[in-house]
């Protein structure tokens, strides 16, 4: 089958679908989306009217949203690579919700004060940005007590929640450090040392420069 997963690696969610590909070791076609660009954005609105990345597409399937995305390749790629979401329904259920809890309440927070950072200083909103960093502490907290009850999370016991909290935690390093939060560090840590991080990294940070220097 084709895989062709629309992503641009920037972009949190889709560096959390790149990973789960990676981990999987499932092979897929490219196909970066620009958004930033409004021409690049109007012609991927067409083929997904909500605009958001990453998507995957392929013979018959139209994904959007990089949990189903996931849910997907668990379903279709049982014996590869990692397993990103147990087989135990009470363990799928608690990777389900840690996954729930990074995206909703670390990913998007720290998505909001990046945004937030790139407007002109009359058009920011200092109310928006307090509040994210308010739920970003609440998930660092429940976070740190959560991996002092699992300390090979995001290492030998990886899975779907872990590929989601890479990427909100790498930009997180600068919007909003958790350096304080010594098992936080610890499994940040774990998760660089993984290749499929790794191999991320190879396309992540080029893209970043070009990035930082327009
Ligand atoms: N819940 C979605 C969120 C996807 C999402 O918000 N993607 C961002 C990029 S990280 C996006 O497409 N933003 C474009 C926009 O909102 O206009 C998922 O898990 O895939």
């Amino acid at each position: 089958m084709n895989l062709k997963l629309h992503y641009n690696v920037a972009s949190t969610y889709s560096q959390k679908a790149l990973l789960a590909f990676f981990e999987k070791g499932v092979p897929f076609t490219p196909v970066v989306v620009n958004l930033q660009d409004p021409a690049g954005r109007a012609e991927y609105k067409k083929l997904y009217p909500m605009g958001k990345i990453p998507l995957l597409t392929g013979d018959g399937i139209f994904i959007p949203e990089s949990s189903i995305i996931i849910e997907y390749l668990e379903n279709e790629f049982p014996d590869s690579g990692t397993k990103l979401i147990p087989d135990d329904k009470t363990a799928a259920r608690r990777v389900r919700f840690k996954d729930r809890v990074t995206d909703l309440y670390l990913n998007d927070p720290v998505a909001s004060i990046f945004f937030d950072g790139l407007k002109p200083p009359e058009a920011r909103n200092p109310e928006a940005v307090a509040k994210a960093r308010e739920t970003i502490d609440l998930t660092y907290a429940y976070m740190e007590q959560a991996l002092a009850q699992n300390p090979a999370a995001g290492g030998a016991d990886f899975n779907m929640s872990d590929c989601a909290a890479f990427a909100p935690l790498f930009y997180a390093q600068r919007l909003h450090p958790f350096q304080d939060h010594a098992n936080i560090v610890a499994y940040f840590g774990r998760l660089m040392a993984r290749p499929s991080v790794q191999k991320l990294m190879l396309e992540l940070l080029p893209a970043l420069e070009r990035f930082n220097t327009k």
